[in-house]
C-alpha cells in the first residue's frame, strides 16, 4: 500500500539548480534506493574466478613486471559488479592471487587493512610477520593483521601462488587506509603454530603472559584438515563439519573485520545454508564443489574461488560421491557482529536485528 514517492522530475528544474547550488538534494526521490523493502541492494554479484584462468595470466604478470616494480605481484579478483577499477569482492572484501617467484622477495611494510594469505600452490615460501617466519605450505592460512609487518620471500624452486583476503574496501571507504615502507626484518625463533599445537590447552607462561593482540600467525593445513576429519567422525551425523579460525588465547575471530573458516563437505553431501546478511566467499583447498545461489551454479575445482553477495541461501554440493571437499571461507561477519546488523534468514524472511 505504499504510495509512489515524488520524482526529482516532478520538481522545477529551478528549484532544483538552487539546491544543487548550496549543496542539497530532497531525499525523498531517493529514499526507496538508500531504504528498499525487505532486501538491501548489493552491488556485489555472485562471480567465480576460475584458477585455470588465473594463473596463465600471473604467470604471464611474473615476466612482465619484476618484483621490484610490483612490490606485490597480484592479480585482484574484482567483481564486476563494483566495477572492476574499485577491486572490491564485496563491499567490505578484497581478494587477490599473489605470485612469488623463486628468490624473490616482497619487501616489509604493515597497513591498517588486515589481511590474510590462503597458500594455494607451490613450496618454499614464508611470510615473516612482525619477526615470526610462518613458512607457506597449500591451505596454510597466514595471519597480517593491521598494524603488524609483514614480508614475503621464496626459497623454493617453483612459483608459489596464494590468495590474499583483506578488508581494503571498507578501510578504504572509512579513509583509513595507508601503509608504511620498513627495513627486511629480523626473524625471532619459534614458531606459534607449534606453541598453540593442540586446541584446548595453551602456553601457560610461569613469568607472566604474552599479551599479544594476535598470538597466533600460522594456521597450519594439516591441522585443520585433521580437525575436520575427526569431527566428522565423531560426529556422523554432524551436517556442518565446519572449523573457525581463532584466537588460541581468548577464542575470538581471529581477527577484527573479517572471518575465516574451513568447511568439509563428506562424499556426496549437499550442505543447504540459509540467508545470511554477510557476503561470503567460497575457494576450494581440496576436492571439487558446486556452489549454487538458485540464480546461478558454480562448479569449483580446486583453487577456485567464487564470491557470494549477503542475504543469498546458497546450496554447496560435493561433486564427488567418493572423496570429501575441502573449502576455506572468508565472511563479514565479525564485522557485521559489531555492527548489530548481523542476520540469519529462516526461509528467507527478513528477520531485523535488534538490540532486545
Ligand atoms: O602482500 O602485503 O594483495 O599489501 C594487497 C596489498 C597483498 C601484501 C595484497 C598488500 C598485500
Amino acid at each position: 500500500m505504499t504510495s509512489e514517492l515524488g520524482r526529482l522530475e516532478d520538481l522545477p528544474a529551478g528549484y532544483v539548480a538552487a539546491m544543487r547550488e548550496r549543496n542539497l538534494v530532497p531525499l525523498w526521490p531517493s529514499l526507496r534506493g538508500v531504504l528498499p523493502p525487505k532486501v538491501p541492494t548489493r552491488q556485489t554479484q555472485a562471480t567465480h574466478w576460475a584458477y585455470e584462468h588465473i594463473k596463465p595470466l600471473l604467470l604471464k604478470a611474473g615476466e612482465l613486471t619484476p618484483i621490484e616494480k610490483a612490490e606485490r605481484r597480484v592479480l585482484v579478483l574484482a567483481n564486476p559488479g563494483h566495477t572492476l577499477e574499485k577491486m572490491q569482492a564485496s563491499s567490505a572484501m578484497y581478494l587477490g592471487m599473489q605470485l612469488l617467484l623463486p628468490g624473490e622477495w616482497a619487501p616489509s611494510h604493515r597497513h591498517t587493512p588486515n589481511a590474510v594469505r590462503m597458500v594455494v600452490e607451490g613450496e618454499g615460501a614464508w611470510t615473516t610477520v612482525e619477526g615470526e617466519k610462518c613458512p607457506m605450505s597449500r591451505g596454510d592460512l597466514i595471519l597480517t593483521p593491521t598494524g603488524l609487518w609483514h614480508e614475503h620471500g621464496h626459497d623454493g624452486t617453483e612459483p608459489v601462488v596464494w590468495l590474499d583476503v583483506l578488508d581494503l574496501p571498507l578501510a578504504y571507504y572509512l579513509e583509513v587506509s595507508y601503509h608504511l615502507n620498513g627495513s627486511r626484518q629480523e626473524t625471532k625463533p619459534g614458531q606459534a603454530d607449534r606453541a598453540y599445537a593442540r586446541a584446548g590447552v595453551m602456553p601457560a607462561p610461569v613469568f607472566g603472559r604474552s599479551g599479544r593482540r594476535y598470538p597466533m600467525l600460522r594456521y597450519p593445513w594439516a591441522n585443520a584438515k585433521a580437525a575436520l576429519l575427526s569431527m566428522a567422525e565423531n560426529q556422523p551425523d554432524l551436517e556442518g563439519v565446519q572449523v573457525t579460525y581463532v584466537n588460541p588465547e581468548t577464542g575470538e575471530d581471529a581477527e577484527n573485520i573479517l572471518g575465516f573458516y574451513a568447511l568439509m563437505l563428506r562424499p556426496g553431501q549437499t550442505l543447504a545454508l540459509p540467508a545470511r546478511s554477510p557476503a561470503v566467499v567460497y575457494h576450494v583447498i581440496e576436492g571439487a564443489a558446486r556452489v549454487s545461489t538458485g540464480a546461478q551454479d558454480f562448479d569449483l575445482v580446486a583453487a577456485d574461488t567464487c564470491c557470494i553477495p549477503g542475504y543469498t541461501p546458497t546450496v554447496l554440493k560435493n561433486a564427488s560421491a567418493t572423496e570429501p571437499a575441502f573449502l576455506f571461507i572468508a565472511d563479514e561477519s565479525p564485522l557485521h557482529r559489531k555492527l548489530g546488523v548481523y542476520e540469519v534468514r529462516q526461509d528467507d524472511q527478513p528477520a531485523m536485528p535488534s538490540s532486545l
